[in-house]
């Protein structure tokens, strides 16, 4: 057996097998007719978009199954120089945060929009870890529209699950901290005074789709991990796994491993709205980014909040309770039924699986077995439904297939496991190769999940690919959960470090995908909807180009009279109304990235060049056999030279209409 030592010190003999095992016999695996199942002839299509969330890349991987085939990257919490997300001017303020633009973070959940606790295939939703973030994803053009900050927070894990009507998108916080009204600068020893765990609910408008921050709770320190909503029986509840309820705030891995059971913290929220209409909660001064994306004109804005309403869970004593679970729970899923709620204690032995029925009767009679931080904790046996035993090592996270069957994955033994949720029956274990973290079943945490596929997102690869240096990829894996036993299908790369993902069938997104953007409704304020409109307008040391694509040229496509000192504005308007037709661009010299445009939409680069001279600038996208003659020349002359600034294609300057007097030459 193979220990790799994953948490680094290996003093802690007690804990050294955090590591992970490597199975034996694990590359005969895979059944006889995997090949068959898996694949997709050219010209046919993926039966599932999976939607796979990038680590710490900060981006959306969207695959294809069952044949694992990647079709987009979709930016949402880093820049992305391939489409220019993040560099050009329209997408900048998506970025903006109350600690300025972020190009980065570390993205780790995504959840699909639900309507009836089914997937609604309208938006997926990403959480952002390092610095506390929502952000929601249209499924219409794959694009990211909208990020919301969340104050009170840092390390925004528990995030972001929704209710089964994506009436809120939850977010808990990872790091307990200071909240924003209190002084953060003391000594970090202060923790059992001085720390919050708080959760957010963002409110998620039911047409649009637009987050606001309804609320949140502010809860006792502790590392809130992961969390689900309630659904059928249960809609009104939410429940977060929590570790670290020993508060340490050093050597977590030992200080925080003490005790015996941690919390999944069960939260009505129901009960938490009619305390905020009833106005109990406090109003805490802070500062949060809110950034849209608006179609219409292409552009984000990005505002900053002032205000967050904060309810206490210690005043407000029948918000919050928590049911003990051992032991440094990780996952917190509730199975389709909405009754029952499965902990992973990574140093577990076994899988408690709570009861909703019974947590609601334990409440009722007031079954505590004391309090935390003025938190009721219910008894242990009276929430408990049952325990699965020896289930396998280190159990992190757990999928539904809707007939009955739960799949937790285990990454110390590095496999999968299917066990009866009625019996908890351990049924089937099949190996992963290796170290799974998330599993994930096509819309595994509804209440109607498709159950044909699970996939397992794996953390190491050792000897599965081609090595690639001292970093090797990431995998996941396919396995056909239809028949009783599970079947290995297929690994496929994944990029940045996969943790949780999501899938809907194809059908229900595919035909509502956008095709290109109407010209008649950019309502960009630099659009050019015509080449007779392109012009070049100087307003002092900034210089507005009005430029159009379309096979293969721009318009214009010669400028002169740019100066040293000059802020060049490329407004490059696409022509093109057809599917498939985006034009790139760049120029020389640039430190920016390209910018990528679809069809019909307006996107602005800035440039500032440094020096004097000739600069060339070219679509960046194969878009027609002439593509490589779509490009053009920028002159840039000395600050204070008096070379006219003059615009043309084909040696015609072919706008006189311009409403701000620039020189032109013919
Ligand atoms: Cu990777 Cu959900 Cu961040 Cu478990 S978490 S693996
Ligand atoms: Cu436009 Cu290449």
């Amino acid at each position: 057996m193979k220990i790799i030592q994953l948490f680094g010190i290996s003093a802690f003999a007690s804990l050294a097998f955090l590591g992970s095992c490597k199975p034996k016999g694990t590359e005969t695996a895979v059944s006889g007719d995997a090949a068959e199942k898996v694949y997709v002839a050219p010209g046919k299509y993926d039966e599932v978009y999976n939607f796979v969330s990038g680590g710490f890349n900060g981006q959306m991987n969207v695959y294809g199954l069952p044949s694992g085939r990647l079709l987009k990257v979709v930016p949402i919490f880093s820049v992305n120089p391939e489409n220019g997300y993040g560099y050009s001017e329209e997408t900048k303020p998506m970025l903006e945060t109350s600690h300025g633009f972020i190009p980065w973070d570390d993205q780790h959940h995504l959840e699909l929009s639900q309507t009836n606790g089914e997937q609604d295939g309208r938006w997926i939703f990403a959480n952002a870890n390092n610095t506390p973030r929502v952000a929601r994803v249209n499924l219409k053009t794959f694009r990211t529209e909208e990020i919301i900050e969340l104050p009170n927070s840092a390390g925004n894990h528990s995030s972001p699950f929704i209710t089964e009507n994506t009436e809120y998108v939850v977010a808990g916080t990872r790091f307990a901290v200071p909240t924003d009204d209190m002084n953060g600068d003391v000594p970090i020893n202060s923790f059992k005074e001085n720390f919050k765990g708080v959760i957010s609910f963002i409110g998620v408008n039911k047409e649009t789709g637009d987050m606001n921050l309804s609320f949140q709770i502010e809860a006792p320190g502790v590392n809130f991990d992961l969390s689900h909503a309630g659904k059928g029986k249960s809609h009104g509840w939410f429940f977060f796994s929590c570790y670290n309820s020993e508060q340490a705030n050093s050597l977590l891995e030992v200080n925080a491993s003490q005790n015996d059971k941690d919390f999944i913290m069960a939260v009505n929220w129901k009960k938490a709205e009619e305390y905020l209409k009833a106005g109990k909660g406090r109003k805490v001064k802070t500062q949060y980014a809110h950034n849209k994306f608006d179609e219409k004109t292409q552009t984000a804005t990005s505002k900053m909040e002032q205000e967050v309403t904060v309810l206490s869970a210690k005043e407000l004593k029948d918000i919050c309770y928590f049911m003990p679970t051992p032991k440094s729970p990780h996952g917190c899923d509730v199975d389709p039924t909405g009754e029952y709620i499965v902990g992973s204690g990574k140093l577990a032995a076994l899988i408690p699986v709570h009861s909703f029925s019974k947590m609601l009767k334990a409440i009722e009679n007031k079954e505590f077995a004391g309090e935390y931080d003025g938190i009721p904790i219910l008894k242990y046996e009276s929430t408990l439904y049952g325990e699965v035993q020896k289930p396998g090592l280190g159990p992190l996270h757990t999928e539904f297939d809707g007939k009955g069957n739960a799949y937790t994955s285990f990454f110390v033994s590095s496999e999968v496991v299917k066990w009866d949720i009625k019996t908890l029956k351990v049924l089937d274990r099949q190996p992963t190769f290796y170290s799974v973290g998330h599993l994930m079943v096509v819309g595994g945490d509804t209440k109607k999940p498709y159950g044909k596929y699970l996939v397992a997102y794996n953390k190491i690869t050792k000897d599965r690919f081609l090595p690639t240096g001292p970093e090797l990829t990431q995998s996941a894996q396919l396995y056909d959960i239809s028949g009783d036993k599970m079947k290995l299908l297929l690994d496929f790369p994944t990029f940045g470090e996969p943790h949780y993902a999501q899938a809907v069938p194809a059908s229900l997104i595919k035909d509502q995908q956008v095709k290109f953007y109407n010209i008649a409704d950019n309502k960009h304020p630099y659009a050019t909807k015509g080449e007779a409109e392109s012009k070049v307008v100087r307003q002092g040391n900034k210089v507005h180009v009005y430029m159009t694509s379309i096979r293969s040229h721009f318009a214009p496509d010669n400028i002169e009279g740019i100066k040293v000192g000059d802020e060049v504005y490329f407004h490059v308007t696409n022509l093109e109304q057809d599917w498939d037709v985006p034009h790139g661009f760049a120029i020389k010299g640039n430190q920016n990235a390209e910018l990528l445009i679809m069809p019909g939409e307006t996107s602005t680069l800035k440039w500032v060049p440094k020096k004097p001279g000739m600069w060339p600038m070219y679509c960046t996208d194969f878009c027609s056999a002439l593509h490589q003659e779509m490009q053009g020349y920028v002159r840039v002359s000395p600050a204070g030279s008096n070379v006219p600034l003059t615009y043309s294609l084909n040696n015609k300057a072919d706008n006189a209409k311009s409403p701000v007097k620039t020189a032109v030459t013919k």
